[in-house]
């Protein structure tokens, strides 16, 4: 993805095969954090805290986003939950 989320959010589309159905697939690499038959978690290739996993707690405090469609900013059409934190977060997100 060459583009920033909200840019690649304009052209991504559902249905077919993701990045991350490479990644779960083991076809292209990603720093996994955790995995079991269930679910994964991994490092984001672009993070915006210094914590942001796509799945994974952070003690001090994280939030959890899940960006849907063109105007949420949805870049990969495989379910998967943001977790951003590290930093002291704001409000409102823009
Ligand atoms: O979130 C999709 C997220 O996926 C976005 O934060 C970038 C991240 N991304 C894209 N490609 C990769 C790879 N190869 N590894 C790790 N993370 C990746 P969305 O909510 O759909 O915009």
């Amino acid at each position: 993805m060459a583009g920033g989320e909200v840019e690649n959010a304009q052209t991504a589309t559902p249905g077919g095969d993701t990045i991350f159905g490479k990644i779960l697939r083991k076809e292209i690499p990603a720093k996994f954090v955790y995995e079991d038959d269930q679910c994964v978690a991994f490092h984001d290739v672009s993070p915006q805290a210094p914590t942001h996993i796509l799945q994974g707690l952070d003690k001090s405090g994280f939030r959890l986003v899940i960006n849907d469609g063109k105007d949420g900013a949805q870049s990969v059409y495989h379910l998967h939950i943001h977790i951003l934190g590290g930093r002291q977060l704001k409000w409102p997100p823009g």
